[in-house]
């Protein structure tokens, strides 16, 4: 079901990325069809938002605004357990936001000489949540609360209309908005959606930052209409990477595996480990598993893709190396010492530290983000947390002396890049 990966003779400085390959979730090739659609509800807006809701969704939408009453009565039906699980899921995410929230820096450089690094929350955003192949509810919350706490003042969010549900968004979604208090929700999914938040369609106005998970047309879009809007990390389909030694339980590990597979057959579950005992029993468990659990054809389809493969290492040095350049969405470290191996991973979009600490508590409960950076982007980019939501602008504060202090290096910097009108801004103020 899953393929083995042996890169025990490899020598180091090898591009680990290569031998551990990602589905394909080609961007570039979704940009003619995504640059359309977008070009589309640029020019027609609305009529073009409802038919790709009809030919993409099968449900044409009358007002792509939900109602607020609709809002409040899927709270009202909200099973209570459900709706317990989501206030814990919030108690924990708002914990670890407030203590996220950074204080603007001052920085006295000499008498008269400030700049203070102000911390700004963004002014509107607009949070995408999918309901393709599972509406993910959960993904309300990693995305409002964050935004929330960084003091966003404008929260619009999409979600495909769902056929079974008149066309609306899915009542577990808008129970969530409800209960975080978000009332500006929008029935439009897919790549229409961000270019709705970037161009300001019909009810909605134009937003500067769009963030939240989607498919590869969300994705695409996100691509194309970043400049004129931010965007998060580009999150592609679901990823799990597990550094594992001969101390862990291949139960756990398959488990681990299987959860992240359930979300997409393009999804990757990647284990690495310097142990053969370990890999056969996870092979032997993940028969075992995955004959017992639902979406069973979506799974097979993940593990048994190019994606996802055991990944035999020489030892955990290795093993840390192959994580660190595959940089996956998760990883989970299964070891001895987790800890300390664990910070050592400098790519990752969230680490979970030994066996008590699976991704799919971090998908819900938490207190972390799982908005994440798929297809290696860890490397680079972060998940969504408070910052994702905050800007910082450099405030500049001088008197004249302070500006006396430092007049001549400017001018002469100046001089050096052949700007003298910038000289003279200084002398014009400093000269006796
Ligand atoms: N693992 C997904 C998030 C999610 N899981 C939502 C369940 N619901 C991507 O990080
Ligand atoms: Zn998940």
């Amino acid at each position: 079901m899953i393929r083995r990966i042996d890169l025990r003779g490899v020598e180091a400085d090898v591009d680990y990325r290569a031998a551990v390959p990602r589905a394909d979730f080609d961007i570039e090739a979704a940009v003619p069809t995504v640059h359309a659609i977008c070009e589309e509800v640029r020019t027609r807006g609305l009529d073009a938002i409802r038919e790709y809701g009809e030919r993409f969704d099968g449900v044409l939408v009358d007002d792509i605004r939900v109602a607020p009453e609709a809002l409040r009565s899927a709270l009202e039906q909200l099973d209570p357990d459900i709706r317990a699980g989501l206030e814990e899921s919030i108690r924990r995410l708002r914990a670890t936001c407030a203590n996220e929230l950074e204080r603007d820096a001052v920085t006295d450089l000499g008498p008269g000489a400030r700049v203070t690094h102000r911390k700004v929350p963004v002014g509107r955003v607009g949070l995408y949540v999918p309901g393709g192949l599972a509406p993910l509810v959960s993904s309300v919350l990693m995305n409002v609360v964050p935004a929330q706490t960084a003091g966003v003042e404008s929260i619009a969010l999409a979600s495909p209309p769902q056929k079974d549900f008149d066309g609306s968004v899915h009542p577990t979604i808008l129970a969530a908005c409800a209960l975080l208090g978000v009332d500006e929700v929008y029935a439009v999914g897919g790549a229409q959606a961000i270019a709705m938040f970037a161009y300001g369609v019909g009810p909605c106005r134009r937003v500067d930052l769009v963030t939240g998970p989607g498919n590869i047309f969300v994705v695409t879009a996100k691509r194309i209409l970043k400049g004129q809007i931010g965007i998060d990390s580009e999150a592609g389909p679901t990823e799990i990477a597990i550094l594992a030694d001969d101390t862990a339980d291949a139960s756990y590990v398959a488990a681990d595996l299987i959860s992240q597979a359930e979300h997409d057959p393009l999804a990757a579950a990647v284990l690495v480990t310097d142990s053969e005992r370990l890999a056969a029993d996870v092979e032997d468990e993940l028969e075992k598993q995955v004959a017992a659990t639902k979406h069973v054809e979506r799974i097979t389809t993940s593990l048994s893709g190019q994606q996802s493969g055991i990944v035999l290492v020489r030892d955990l040095e290795q093993g840390l190396e192959v994580v660190n350049s595959y940089a996956a969405e998760h990883l989970e470290i299964h070891t001895e010492e987790a800890a300390a191996w664990a910070a050592r991973v400098r790519n990752a979009g969230a680490v979970f530290v030994g066996p008590h600490a699976p991704v799919s508590l971090g998908d819900y409960c938490a207190g972390s983000n799982h908005v994440l950076p798929t297809a290696g982007c860890a490397c680079h980019s972060s998940g969504l947390s408070v910052r994702a939501f905050t800007k910082s602008v450099h405030v500049v504060e001088y008197s004249r002396e302070g500006l006396a202090e430092v007049a001549d290096h400017v001018v002469r910097l100046a001089e050096a890049e052949d700007l003298p009108g910038h000289g003279a801004a200084i002398t014009v103020r400093t000269a006796p």
